[in-house]
């Protein structure tokens, strides 16, 4: 920065920014210094959005975020940032934020107190339960809670109101990955980190569109600053997406044939003796069986399910093969199928037989999503009680209780209901009243259809949210206005482990809390704050238990301290590498290598539905848009969906570019939609982003869940594409968002 704009800013400002890091702030289009911009202090946080975990800087005014830097100093991002974590101070202070509690009165959501909120809620909420039993109460949260909270909110819901069905948004998304790891490996944990893509010789992406959705991972695969090591990047995916044109090789499988791909490479692995026998033999157990079940997936027969040719099969092979170290990253395209969790295990085997876990550039290595996708996985309550315990093994219900001081029988001995069958409960009636902390199912859930029947149905709905009117907020009985990101004091673990700090820039909007303060609140009415929170009067004094609940458990916070995190700037539990000695969490320590078949998707197509949609996102927009609609640069940019169709299926239908069009499933149908033709989806296939609550992709996709870990199939299923009818058509340009 020159002298004359130091000189700029003190005339405008009356600020020498000299003496300050980061204390001046330019205008992100003109380029001038915009005084109403430049901070008066900057305080470090964590991005709020994906699970990258970003480092930054909110820079504040007058109690007003006016602006966002990358940290230079954070090992994460090194001071970069995604358009959206660059824009994301302008959600704190949007008009869509929720400001007040509201409860319905004859059918119309009215301004109440907080008291009369929450004395409603524990009311109605206990008279359900008095009535139908404990279980009868359902409570989905999210991935987007600080860790702190996400362990209160678990003892509240599970020994507060004693009931089990307690899950979170992070099975739409994370929960095929958890079980795949469990199936391999015996426990939850992704073994690698960030730095083994800049150590591996070969990354395999599978299903993971990073260049969109992780964009600053796109450094570590980055091979042209200087000294970075030359790495093969091959990117298995069915559209030739941002991060499929950054790669050497792109495999654009058919949809859900990934697992043929991957029993092929171990065909070809074990019939050319690319795999480590010592590896094999002292750390695993199943292999011949692997071995024999595998011998089936011939490159030929291989290329016939996948698409690909023998050639570029039997390539990958020995490219994956000879690679020193391998990593290989997934995400959504491999999560979110009806054979997420045993895809998973498919990428272990890979990496167990070749010895690539473990050590430097070597992990099969689930890329999460949200900001705290991974404080919610360790701090368990769905699929497994804290810090990774198993519900069925009575030792670790032991030490909870213990811990927590209660009686053993307090604690539950198998999990409750997973999210799509606390849905389909309350569609049946068994369910009857709901609680949605921090997610919008209105847009997120699959089949929309079924979804809106279970919040039509329970006789009490709670939606805690920081924003309203949300679609899922308009369905509400009561509404607790939350506060968020830039609001709260905590941490989030990301992708690699890295529990990083998150801390207040500004105070929440009028009446808006923390949703920690709502849950101690709560348990105070409910006659369990004492019990449950003793003495607790904020987030850090969860860390505390937290911590000693983790403490030498594979997640293990006890290592660290608040301080020592924020100084840090994050800090891994288990360090860079999990199971460098080559010992799992199993019984006999091994990890079990599985045979996998290939089955195909639910829902095919056929001459009435005759495309597979899939569906995902775009680097402007966060899931339902609640936040980033209220970012005019971001949602300027892409401010409605599309639809993707090749041009060959495009010139069958005779339609045109920017023609409008209907999607329309067995389940329902979305209208006026803009068509984009382009190559970037093969024939057969169409693509929609699933973030517009106008043209919610939810409305067509299937409700077809994953056996083992309950994710939804959202990547496929059969739809047909027509030309919207004048009448179908939404009239002007659509509003900025769904709100008035
Ligand atoms: N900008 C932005 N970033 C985000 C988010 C966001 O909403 N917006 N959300 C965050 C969250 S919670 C998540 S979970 C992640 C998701 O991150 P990603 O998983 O990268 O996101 P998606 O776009 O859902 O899906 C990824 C890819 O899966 C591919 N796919 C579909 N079917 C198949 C298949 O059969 N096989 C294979 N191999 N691939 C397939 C799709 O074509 C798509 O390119 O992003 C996180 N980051
Ligand atoms: N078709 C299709 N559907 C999908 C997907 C797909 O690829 N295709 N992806 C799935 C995946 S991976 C995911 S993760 C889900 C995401 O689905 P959702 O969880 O429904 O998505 P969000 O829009 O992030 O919803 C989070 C809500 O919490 C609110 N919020 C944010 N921060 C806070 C806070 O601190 N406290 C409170 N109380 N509220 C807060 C936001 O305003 C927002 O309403 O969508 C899933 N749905
Ligand atoms: S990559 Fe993710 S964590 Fe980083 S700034 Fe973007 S949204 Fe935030
Ligand atoms: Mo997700």
């Amino acid at each position: 920065m020159s002298n004359s704009i130091f000189t700029r800013i003190k005339r405008l400002t009356g600020i020498d920014t000299r003496r300050e890091k980061y204390a001046y702030a330019k205008d992100p289009v003109f380029g001038h210094i915009s005084k109403s911009r430049v901070a008066e202090k900057w305080v470090k946080t964590t991005c709020g959005y994906c699970s990258v975990g970003c480092g930054m800087l909110v820079g504040v005014r007058e109690n007003k975020a006016v602006a966002v830097r990358g940290n230079p100093d954070h090992p994460v991002n090194r001071g970069k940032l995604c358009p959206k974590g660059l824009s994301e101070h302008h959600i704190l202070d949007s008009p869509g934020r929720a400001k007040q509690p509201l409860l319905r009165k004859n059918g119309v959501l009215t301004p109440v107190s907080w008291d009369e909120a929450l004395d409603t809620m524990v009311a109605r909420f206990r008279d359900i339960q008095q009535r139908h039993g404990n279980e009868s109460l359902g409570v989905v949260g999210t991935g987007q809670l600080l860790t702190e909270e996400c362990y209160t909110l678990g003892k509240l819901v599970q020994l507060g109101f004693r009931t089990r069905n307690n899950d979170g948004n992070t099975t739409l998304c994370m929960a095929s990955a958890v079980s795949g790891y469990k199936l391999s490996f015996g426990s939850d944990g992704p073994p690698g980190s960030y730095a083994d893509m800049e150590t591996a010789d070969l990354i395999l992406l599978i299903g993971a569109n990073i260049a969109d959705n992780h964009p600053i991972l796109c450094h570590r695969v980055d091979r042209t600053s200087p000294g970075t090591k030359p790495r093969t990047l091959i990117v298995v995916d069915p559209r030739v997406t941002k991060t499929a044109m950054m790669a050497d090789i792109h495999l654009p499988v058919k949809p859900r044939s990934d697992i043929a791909l991957l029993n092929g490479i171990a065909h070809i692995l074990i019939r050319e003796g690319l795999i480590d026998r010592d590896y094999i033999a002292r750390h695993t157990t199943g292999f011949e069986q692997f071995a024999n079940f595998v011998a089936a997936f011939t490159p030929a027969h291989v290329a016939a399910i996948t698409g690909l040719t023998e050639e570029t099969i039997i390539n990958t092979a020995w490219l994956y093969g000879k690679a020193k170290s391998a990593f290989i990253g997934w995400t959504m395209g491999v999560n979110h199928s009806t054979q997420g969790a045993v895809t998973v295990a498919a990428i272990n085997n890979l990496a167990l037989i070749t010895g690539n876990i473990g050590r430097s550039g070597a992990a099969p290595f689930s890329i999460t999503g949200q900001c705290n996708a991974m404080g919610t996985r360790e701090t368990g309550f769905t699929s497994s009680l804290p810090g990774y315990r198993k519900f069925d093994n009575p030792q670790d219900r032991e030490d909870l209780a213990r811990i927590w001081n209660i009686p053993v029988e307090r604690i539950p001995s198998a999990r409750g209901l997973a999210y799509p069958d606390i849905i389909e409960a309350a569609v049946q009636g068994r369910i009857k009243a709901l609680w949605f902390v921090a997610t919008n199912p209105a847009v997120s859930f699959p089949n929309a259809k079924l979804l809106d029947h279970a919040l039509r149905s329970v006789e009490f709905l709670v939606v805690q949210d920081g924003f309203h009117p949300t679609p899922t907020s308009d369905y509400a009985h009561l509404v607790l206005p939350a506060a968020i990101w830039g609001e709260k004091q905590g941490t989030y673990t990301n992708s690699e482990r890295r529990v990083s700090k998150v801390n207040p820039a500004v105070i929440p909007p009028r009446e808006a809390r923390p949703d920690f303060d709502i849950f101690l609140d709560i348990a105070q009415r409910l006659g369990v704050r004492n019990e449950l929170y003793p003495g607790w009067t904020s987030t850090h004094d969860a860390f505390l238990e937290w911590q000693r609940v983790s403490a030498g458990r594979m997640c293990d916070y006890s290592k660290f301290t608040w301080q020592q995190i924020e100084d840090a700037n994050g800090l891994q539990w288990g360090g860079t590498s999990l199971y460098t000695d080559g010992i799992f969490p199993t019984e006999d320590g091994r990890a079990r290598l599985h045979s996998v078949p290939c089955d195909p998707f639910t829902e095919q197509p056929d001459s009435n539905f005759d495309f597979i949609l899939n569906t995902g996102r775009t680097v402007e927009h966060w899931h339902t848009r609640t936040k980033t609609a209220e970012v005019g640069i971001l949602n300027d940019m892409v401010p409605n969906a599309w639809l993707e169709m090749n041009p060959t299926d495009a010139d069958r239908l005779e339609l045109k570019p920017h023609d409008r069009v209907t999607v329309r499933s067995r389940r329902g149908a979305v209208a006026d939609i803009e068509l984009r033709i382009t190559g970037i989806v093969a024939p057969g296939q169409v693509f929609m982003p699933f973030h517009f609550s106008e043209t919610n992709s939810n409305i067509v996709t299937l409700g077809a869940f994953d056996p083992i870990s309950r994710e939804p199939n959202f990547k496929q299923c059969a739809v047909r594409i027509e030309r919207t009818p004048i009448r179908d058509r939404r009239n002007a340009s659509p509003p900025r968002t769904q709100r008035q």
